[in-house]
Parts: structure tokens; sequence; C-alpha cells
């Protein structure tokens, strides 16, 4: 079934291919992009949907990309696994993020409900280690929810300051600053105050012309909708939907990043067909744009 056997054992050694339109992954189901600019290329890390037929959710591992160009690609050796953080025996690899402080990449990972943890390497390929050997972040840092999924979703900002946050969730987003080590919170978790507007999950920041951009998936199935303000402790403004439910994916997950002199937007959908859906999903790219007053133009998602 095209789709489910594309690539059945990951490279061992970097893998080479052209994005021939969206989807821009096509041997293997991709979820959850990621992205960051780094030694003059583009990184992308992406979840990795390897559930068989109609199996929910079965994540193992996270995938690295990069590109110079965003139509060549190089697919590195798998750079993370699930089974790297021996407190997530059980869990599934949900979304994360990279980022780059002091010469090393920290990959925040989330698993379902096991809590946040972080992983660290020397080269944005990897290979990454667990940090810790406990989770950055478990539910009871959610003022103790009782939602199964509340720790997940981590995306990490780097201010102009130097200082890092952390912002993560479901149905409520929770948000803290790191400390110089990106390894520990550093001080009291905040919830962003939404009211007004629906939060589901996958808060992503960016920040351009001195405004933060704080981008996510509301209702389900989700559409990418985004706030702005002028502080990361807000108050933020909401200003309205980014794009539309991404074909027959159930969830979507942005990552907003730019390039180039240009801004992307990546997300998933589950266009491979026979066999994509909402826990077979392929990440896709489009360009974004602004309006002259920084608010963002409507995604057109395209398959080219
Ligand atoms: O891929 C698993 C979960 O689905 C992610 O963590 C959410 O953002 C949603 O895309």
């Amino acid at each position: 079934v095209p789709g489910e056997l594309l690539i059945p054992k990951l490279p061992a050694d970097r893998f080479q291919f052209v994005a021939d339109g969206n989807p821009i992954i096509t041997h293997q189901y991709t979820a959850d992009p990621a992205a960051i600019v780094d030694q003059g290329k583009l990184w992308l890390f992406t979840g990795h949907d390897a559930g068989a037929g109609k199996q929910s959710f079965k994540m193992e591992d996270w995938s690295v990309f990069s590109t110079t160009d965003m139509k060549s690609w190089t697919q590195y050796p798998v750079p993370l696994k699930l089974s790297d953080f021996s407190w997530a025996k059980g869990g599934d690899a949900y979304a994360g993020q990279v980022i780059k402080r002091h010469g090393k990449y920290y990959w925040y990972i989330s698993t379902n409900a096991l809590g946040i943890g972080v992983a660290v390497a020397d080269k944005p390929e990897g290979p990454y280690k667990d940090a810790l050997g406990k989770p950055l972040l478990t539910n009871k840092d959610c003022f103790d929810s009782k939602n199964y999924w509340a720790c997940i979703d981590p995306t990490v900002f780097l201010d102009k300051k130097g200082q890092a946050w952390i912002f993560w969730g479901n149905s409520e987003c929770y948000y803290a600053k790191l400390k110089e080590n990106m390894i520990e919170i550093d001080g009291a978790v905040k919830r962003v105050n939404f009211k007004g507007f629906n939060f589901t999950e996958a808060p992503w920041i960016h920040e351009e012309k001195g405004t933060y951009y704080l981008s996510y998936a509301t209702g389900f199935p989700e559409k990418i909708a985004y706030a702005t303000s002028q502080s990361l402790d807000g108050p933020w403004k909401y200003q309205g939907i980014l794009n539309e439910i991404a074909g027959n994916s159930d969830t979507n997950h942005q990552a907003i990043v730019a390039f180039k002199n240009k801004w992307y937007f990546f997300y998933h959908n589950g266009a491979i067909q026979p066999g994509g859906g909402s826990t077979h999903r392929s990440v896709c790219v489009d360009e974004i744009f602004y309006n002259k007053n920084g608010t963002l133009k409507r995604i057109i998602m395209s398959s080219e």
C-alpha cells in the first residue's frame, strides 16, 4: 500500500531527494514540522507516523532533513528515538522543536502523556541524547491538569535579549522561561490568556519587526490561527485564521520561519493516497506573506 511501506527501513546514511510539490516528503509519513535556519541551510525536524493501515498514532522516532534551496533535500540517519528517553516507555513520539544555543542543539520533544523532554546534540542532524534522564515538564507543571494531553507540543523561542522561552499545551497554552543552560525551567509556569479565542494545541512563536506572533491549532478538526503581542508575556491579540483544515487530517501543526528573504509556513496534511489521513500525515510548505500592517495573509495551500 503506497505510503505504508515507502522506506521500510530508514536510511542508514544520508538520503537525497527532490521535493516535487506538496507534500514535500513522500517516501515516509511525516508530521508536526519544526524548522530552523543554521549554517546557510533550512533544517526541518518532523515526527514520523509509522502505524500500519488505519492504526492510530504510532510514532517511534523523529526525522531530520536539510535544504539550501527548498527543492533538494537531504535526510539524515534517524537522529532521535522515543526509546532514547528511558522515562518515556509506552508513549508516542509527539511534536517537538529544535533550537540552537551556545553551539549546541536542543530538541524539546513531547510524548502523549509522559511529559516533555529535552535532548542535546553537537550538530543539527544529531545524534541527540536525552539531556536530563527525566522529563523537563509533566502534567504537574500544567497546574496539575487532568487533561491527558496537557503536556505536549513544546515550542522554544530565544528573544533578542537572549532569554529562552518555552510554550506548550493542549486546550490550555502554558509557558515559562528557560535557564541559560536550556535544560531547566526558570521561575513560574504561566498560562496564556486565550479568553475569547480557542486554543487546541501546537503553539509556535516567531518574531518579525518587533512583533511576536503566536500561531496555534484551533478547533477540531484543526485550523491554524494566530495572535500577536509586543511582549511574550502578552496580552495577545487574536488575529484570525491562517489556514483552513488541511485536507483529510484532523490535526494540523505549523512552523513559520524566514529563509533566504522569504517566509515559509510548514504544516501537515493527509494527502498521500491511498493511505494518508489523520494518523498518516505528510509535511507540506507554502510561502506566507505579511500585510503592510504586520498581519499575516491567509495561506494559499498549494500542491506545487
Ligand atoms: O503528532 C501527534 C500530535 O498530533 C501532535 O503532538 C499534535 O500537535 C498533533 O499534530
